[in-house]
């Protein structure tokens, strides 16, 4: 196992409590993922991240963090975990897990501590209480929920939540913060974890003199990382991979820098419309923030927090913007699927390390029609119901069988899977040679062969059309305009995300070539 595996690795994003359930109680736990690792080590992946998997009152789908150092009773136990770290390990599949820093569960034992000490203890000072101005918050800051940032506590003082109130932000000014995470670390990397998924990592640090809301990326924050960074190279290959959304590149790109994180979610070709050339920019854009650093671009199509590619790019708007969702608008799932595939050929395809979001490999739509009593997302009931959340994304994978919950549980699911699935499951798609599923695990097995990381060269193309080649001489096309088009000089036809028309590359599709 080399030590820079994660430079062109595919990496599976499991969202634990939706995965398989082991137990019936319909909510997918350690025992249901351990017994599908068989279909992980066949679909091609090199390591698996999973959603926070600690002690949680699940306010946030366990970014609600009760506990750092156990596992959440309905996934299993601390002894279960390290078994499936090693049976992962037997399959040459890592396992990379997420740690929450800016904020805990009000559930915690430090926040219990913190309300019980009163204003002006030290256990206060490890999260950011303040006075109020009169019956007002200490400032007008808003949580990225919705409502506002500050919650007030009965004897007065109010707490800072960027998020849900159940989600007190850490204060990192103090060093206790800074100690207990190390701490954590290291707890987790003696237990063979191989890497970190740092969540909302830019956020840590707040500034309160300024006028504005002032919490993101602040310089300050690069120290923890530092930090975090000394620990992770005592272990060796192990690696911190950063959940940073910022525009800024070139700030992006010093999250990156050889002593901070070794990689970070590049969210920028998510975010883009299904268009060619501002695709290729969104890719310039990537290769420029990363190549000059050495390190390798990342590639992902989607995740637990934004609309299932099919539905998002069936849309008339497929944009993905953090401020302006636009989710519950009509999709066309026919042109959504098709885009979905030529996508997932093309990210296959680029340099660097891709993540996969369980489902994702299924082409699952979007649900968007949960009822509302039974959406759980903090973003749709903070919101006040102006958009529907991030449920629809989340909902219990489909496995086999003919009906809901599709062996997914022997129980209840514990968000509806809609009966139109039935086409959609793992095992109807391991049949089928042109489903998504086959998709994906041809395109993993030549990527593992042939593409990870390293670099491209783009290959003139007709307008609407873009082309770029790999090391190995394989390259990827793909078509966005409403026609076919030629396709160019080749010696063989790899994998296609649909049909071909005899030379003719169909309006949507994509591509690979073996050109020499
Ligand atoms: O989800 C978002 C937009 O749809 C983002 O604003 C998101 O909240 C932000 O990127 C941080 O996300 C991460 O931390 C959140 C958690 O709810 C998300 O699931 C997680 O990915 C708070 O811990
Ligand atoms: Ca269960």
């Amino acid at each position: 196992m080399s030590e820079t595996w994660w430079r062109g690795a595919a990496i599976y994003q499991v969202y634990l409590r939706s995965f398989a359930d082991g137990n019936g109680d319909g909510i997918g736990d350690l025992a249901g993922l351990r017994s599908r690792l068989p279909y992980l080590s066949d679909l091609g992946v090199d390591a698996i991240w999973l959603n926070p998997w600690y002690p949680s009152p699940m306010a946030d789908g366990g970014y609600d963090v009760a506990d750092y150092r156990d596992i959440e009773p309905s996934f299993g136990t601390l002894a279960e975990a390290e078994k499936f770290i090693q049976e992962a390990h037997a399959l040459g599949i890592r396992t990379i897990i997420d740690i929450v820093p800016n904020h805990g569960s009000d559930q915690q034992k430090w926040f219990l501590d913190a309300l019980a000490a009163g204003p002006g203890s030290a256990e206060r000072e490890r999260f950011w209480f303040a006075e109020g101005n009169g019956d007002l918050p200490p400032n007008d800051w808003k949580s990225i929920f919705g409502g506002p940032a500050w919650t007030r506590v009965p004897d007065g003082q109010w707490y800072l939540h960027l998020f849900a109130p159940e989600q007190p932000d850490f204060n990192w000014n103090n060093p206790e913060v800074v100690e207990e995470f190390h701490d954590v670390l290291r707890f987790w990397f003696d237990r063979g974890v191989d890497g970190i998924r740092i969540d909302s990592a830019a956020l840590l640090i707040k500034d309160f003199d300024s006028e504005e809301e002032s919490y993101t990326d602040h310089d300050g924050v690069h120290t923890i990382y530092q930090g975090w960074r000394q620990i992770s190279d005592e272990y060796g290959e192990r690696i911190l991979i950063g959940e940073v959304w910022l525009p800024d590149q070139e700030r992006f790109a010093l999250y990156l820098r050889p002593n901070e994180m070794h990689t970070a979610f590049n969210f920028d070709f998510m975010a883009r419309r299904w268009e060619a050339a501002e695709l290729r920019a969104s890719i310039d854009l990537t290769l420029a923030t990363h190549v000059p650093i050495g390190a390798p671009p990342t590639w992902v199509l989607s995740n637990h927090d934004v609309p299932r590619p099919v539905t998002k790019y069936g849309r008339a708007v497929t944009s993905f913007d953090h401020a302006e969702r636009n989710d519950g608008m009509p999709s066309d799932l026919v042109l959504g699927e098709r885009r979905a595939r030529a996508a997932a050929l093309m990210a296959m395809a680029l340099p660097g390390s891709l993540y996969v979001y369980q489902g994702e490999e299924l082409g699952l739509p979007e649900v968007d029609d949960i009822p509302d009593e039974l959406r759980q997302d903090p973003m749709w009931t903070r919101s006040k119901h102006t958009v529907p959340g991030r449920d629809g994304c989340r909902v219990p994978l489909p496995w086999s069988g003919q009906e809901p919950p599709f062996g997914y549980s022997t129980g209840e699911p514990w968000l509806p899977q809609p009966a139109s699935w039935k086409g959609l499951t793992a095992e109807a798609q391991t049949a089928d040679e042109s489903s998504m599923l086959s998709l994906y695990k041809a395109g993993l097995r030549i990527r593992r062969a042939e593409l990870g990381d390293g670099s491209l060269r783009w290959l003139d193309s007709p307008e609407g059309v873009l082309a770029f080649a790999r090391e190995s001489g394989l390259a990827c096309v793909a078509n966005f305009n409403p026609d076919a088009v030629e396709l160019p000089p080749h010696e063989g036809v790899l994998l296609a995300s649909g049909p071909l028309e005899g030379n003719l590359l169909p309006s949507d599709t994509a591509v690979w070539l073996r050109t020499g």
